[in-house]
């Protein structure tokens, strides 16, 4: 069997990033709205800011943006998180960060699954933000117990699909017939089930320990629960939705509407109340569940840990001690974020964030000796651009954000903050990558380069 009978990681992730995406539109159709909506937005962005485009052109970005999406789900156990990584290694995505969600009143910690090479991220950027349930810090031991114990007796993969990750692991990769039926396959997993594998009773017991505990515990596997297009202009896009009478959540998470766009600014809609189906005997009961929601989100510039650094602090003293977003707190956010620098050569020449440098035309025929400057000196000679790498990663005060207003209500719970890297990299089976490396590494590359 030879390499070339196989087709890529990144054929495999496009198909299913699509295939995710037709299958949430029929159970969300919402988000059939959302996208048409963000779509008709990025479009009048890019007919606006001809700049822009230009570069959004020149980086490869401009052709992935109309199918860039990323999910999210929240498991159960260290086994199932471990097959998961099996699974999206299928699709030549790798778990990238480590979120703890603790602090925030959530009892999950977390990775983001994606492609980290710049060719495969510019093929298709998906990403899922996965979770797992730590059920350590639910402190009923019976409920503790038995919620471990339902969880046990669940399996989420289809023989199927574990037939396939097997087979890819074994000989390197799926052909293109198999690559379609490890898409029907996987998709099986991320699927909505209107049908509880718990009581109503149990479910409501579940349920007082803290919502998202039902949510991860009381069904077949781990329903994606939403699916967030990338909008060029989040403020636009937010108020559209308003237009339409989608009403979105008060705070933009993130960081304010600025002229170079950094890191991520997200904000998400109430989640839907769904009928659901609870076993009573030989019976049903129904009852209600709320887990899936919508989201959209516009992406900038990476930053560097120093970048990152300013950001937290900015952020911090905008929330204040409580962490409140509350009152003016959009003024308090533009009011703390003037002290991060609003121009991409400040930026660049601060080291705040990371930079695809590529040559101009004029640098392209220019000598290996001419070019043998520092990149800056190739910037004001013309010879080379600069463009912003964008993030592909997640903000944990925003996830957290993200979290608290889709699991309904104001519940708010304090468990003592309690970061586990090693128990989640232990579960998952793999250590996370570092994204700072990443984009390093994106940036070195580029300025390599220049030089050949
Ligand atoms: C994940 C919430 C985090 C984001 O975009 O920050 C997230 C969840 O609710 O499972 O998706
Ligand atoms: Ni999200």
């Amino acid at each position: 069997m030879t390499a070339d009978r196989f087709v890529s990681p990144d054929h495999i992730r496009s198909l299913f990033s699509q295939a995710m995406s037709h299958m949430y539109r029929t159970e969300v159709p919402l988000y059939g709205t959302l996208v048409e909506l963000v779509g008709a937005i990025n479009d009048q962005v890019l007919a606006e800011q001809p700049a822009l485009a230009e570069q959004m052109q020149r980086s490869g970005e401009r052709e992935r943006l109309d199918v860039e999406r990323h999910g999210a789900i929240r498991v159960g156990t260290a086994e199932e998180l471990f097959t998961l990584r099996r699974l999206f290694a299928v699709m030549g995505m790798q778990p990238v960060g480590y979120y703890d969600l603790s602090v925030a009143g959530v009892p999950v910690h977390s990775t983001a699954f994606r492609p980290v090479s710049g060719e495969s991220l510019n093929r298709n950027p998906f990403r899922v933000f996965t979770s797992l349930l730590r059920l350590e810090l639910i402190e009923d031991e019976v409920l503790r117990a038995q919620a471990a114990e339902i969880l046990a007796r669940r399996n989420i993969f289809t023989p199927g699909a574990l037939q396939l990750i097997d087979q890819c692991e074994r000989d390197g990769g799926l052909s293109e017939d198999d690559a379609w039926r490890f898409v029907v396959e996987s998709l099986e997993t991320f699927r909505w089930h209107n049908e509880a594998t718990v009581s109503l009773q149990t479910y409501h017991a579940l349920h007082g320990a803290h919502r998202l505990v039902a949510d991860v515990v009381s069904f077949r596997g781990p329903h994606i629960n939403h699916l967030t297009p990338r909008t060029l202009d989040i403020d636009a896009a937010q108020a559209a939705m308003h237009e339409r009478g989608l009403a979105a959540k008060a705070v933009i998470e993130g960081p304010p509407r600025r002229d170079c766009a950094i890191l991520l600014r997200q904000t998400s809609f109430k989640a839907l109340e769904e009928m659901v189906h609870f076993p009573s005997g030989a019976d049903n009961e129904a009852g209600t569940h709320t887990a899936r929601f919508g989201e959209i989100e516009q992406r900038g510039l990476a930053l560097t840990p120093k970048g990152r650094a300013l950001y937290d602090a900015l952020l911090a003293e905008a929330r204040g001690g409580a962490g409140s977003t509350g009152g003016d707190y959009a003024q308090r956010l533009q009011a703390s974020f003037a002290a991060f620098p609003d121009t991409h050569a400040v930026l660049r020449r601060e080291g705040l964030g990371y930079y695809r440098y590529s040559l101009t035309d004029a640098g392209r025929t220019a000598s290996i000796e001419q070019r043998a400057v520092p990149a800056e000196v190739l910037i004001e000679q013309g010879l080379a651009t600069a463009d912003p790498i964008i993030y592909e990663d997640f903000l944990p005060v925003s996830a957290a954000g993200i979290f608290q207003s889709n699991l309904g209500g104001d519940e708010q719970r304090a468990y003592a903050a309690r970061a586990n890297r090693d128990a989640f990299e232990q579960a998952l089976g793999a250590p996370v990558s570092d994204e700072f490396a990443i984009y390093e590494r994106l940036q070195a590359d580029s300025l390599a380069g220049l030089r050949v």
